[in-house]
């Protein structure tokens, strides 16, 4: 019989706990011993040490093909807000960031009708030429596979040449739930889970590190969740390519998804966060995305097993046209007054998890 001793043994002894103990983990409400538990996996993996880095959030365009139900960001070409950048604009975004001590842009947008896919390596030169010391880390799964399609080129061609250009790893956005009945639901124009998971085992295998997500909170139940956490699991065992593992907490704001609660609870929250480390045994790192999470649960999330608290974004746009009511932007001295105060030690870090500086 599954109880909290028999998953707290096995934690213990450093043994992987099953689909069937994650979800008795779900179902219980001893928020404190799970956060225990995550907070022993992570405290040998990582110490007191909580990562941070100081990049700039980049969407190059809001004009998307697909219409996920869940997502507030994108718009069809000719709706009021609808934008694309030029390259220029978005050289100028970088190159900002980079004079403000940004090691990292993040770039992710919609999937637009008309630019090719030269336009983005385009972008990749550009950037890498205006600021050559920056890591690019851009493009989901998803942003891969809509390359492939408007160039008829191989997915591994498309990476290629994208690392060619300029592209240092990718980010984890993407995955949303990657089991097919809640895809069909939440967005069903988009790859389907498999096919998410067989993109980025190809990008590990041309050597790009990327993230993995989980958009959480919506119509998904808690067996989806293990189930998509399984999945993950299973790839890092196979390719090794995952650095960190970032549950998104879902926005409500502007959704075709109508719920009868506005946002996730702060125990769901921690929960999940908690679970996602102890379940992820082969992932070295669990982040809380401030942005969807708010500045306070993300701080006492640091107890429940996180050691990553993403960067200063700048400039978010998805969580925030679905309501995020978290800043913008935070500074790098907040950060490390957040990690300071919940009796951590704050690293800035690269996007490769490399030491910068310690606070
Ligand atoms: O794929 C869209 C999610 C993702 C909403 O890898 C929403 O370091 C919540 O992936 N509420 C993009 N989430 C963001 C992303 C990300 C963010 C920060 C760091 C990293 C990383 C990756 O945002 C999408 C989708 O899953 N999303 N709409 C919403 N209403
Ligand atoms: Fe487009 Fe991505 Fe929004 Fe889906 S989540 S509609 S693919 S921008």
């Amino acid at each position: 019989m599954i109880t909290l001793d028999t998953i707290s043994a096995k934690v213990h002894a450093r043994q992987r706990i099953t689909c069937d103990e994650a979800l008795f983990l779900y179902r219980s409400n001893d928020l404190l011993a799970i956060g225990k538990l995550a907070a022993l996996a992570n405290e040998r993996k990582n110490g007191r040490n909580v990562f941070f880095n100081v990049n700039r959030h980049i969407n190059p365009t809001n004009i998307c093909v697909n219409r996920c139900a869940f997502c507030a960001f994108s718009k069809t070409a000719n709706e009021d807000g609808a934008y694309t950048m030029s390259v220029e604009e978005i050289c100028l975004r970088a190159h900002e960031a980079e004079s403000e001590g940004a090691t990292e842009v993040h770039i992710v947008g919609g999937l637009h009708p008309d630019l090719s896919f030269e336009f983005y390596e385009e972008m990749l030169r550009a950037i890498r030429s205006s600021s050559p010391k920056l890591h690019i880390k851009a493009f989901t799964a998803v942003e891969i596979e809509y390359f492939s399609r408007i160039s008829s080129l191989h997915i591994k061609d498309v990476l290629r040449r994208l690392v060619t250009a300029g592209l240092g790893s990718m980010p984890g956005g993407g995955a949303e739930i990657l089991v097919e009945e809640v895809r069909q639901k939440i967005c069903p124009e988009k790859i389907s889970g498999v096919h998410w998971t067989e993109i980025i085992s190809l990008a590990h295998l041309s050597g790009l590190k990327t993230n993995a997500t989980m958009l959480y909170g919506h119509l998904e139940a808690d067996y989806d969740r293990v189930a998509h956490l399984e999945m993950l699991r299973n790839l890092q065992d196979e390719t090794g390519g995952f650095q960190a593992f970032i549950p998104l907490a879902f926005q409500t704001d502007n959704s075709e998804i109508k719920l009868d609660f506005k946002e996730t609870s702060g125990l769901d929250d921690l929960k999940t966060l908690a679970i996602s480390r102890i379940f992820l045994d082969n992932f070295d790192h669990i982040k809380s995305y401030w942005v969807m999470l708010g500045e306070k649960i993300a701080q006492v999330s640091l107890a429940f097993g996180v050691n990553d608290l993403d960067g200063t974004v700048v400039e978010e746009k998805i969580g925030h046209e679905a309501g995020a009511q978290s800043p913008q932007s935070l500074t790098k001295d907040g950060i490390i007054r957040l990690i300071r105060k919940a009796g951590k030690i704050p690293v800035e870090r690269d996007t490769l998890y490399r030491a910068i500086r310690s606070y």
